[in-house]
């Protein structure tokens, strides 16, 4: 049974402006305040990976089922 309380954390973290919603900006950023370097192609394509219903955004439904099974 995952852990989801800990994804909805990691989750409220990411979403920056509280909104429900994962968007390749807020993952970009996210990457910068890491300081990694992220452009916006590449924050894309990792929204990319774990957006289920192709809005562009990531909601935490999509985001707990992507943890869920990166972490087999
Ligand atoms: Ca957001
Ligand atoms: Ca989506």
């Amino acid at each position: 049974m995952p852990d989801t309380n800990e994804y909805a954390a990691t989750f409220g973290f990411v979403d920056a402006d509280s909104d429900g919603r994962i968007s390749a900006q807020e993952y970009a950023d996210l990457m910068h305040r890491l300081g990694d370097t992220c452009t916006e192609a590449q924050a894309e394509r990792a929204i990319e990976v774990m957006d289920q219903d192709g809005d562009g955004l990531i909601t935490l439904d999509e985001f707990t089922a992507y943890m869920a099974r990166a972490e087999g």
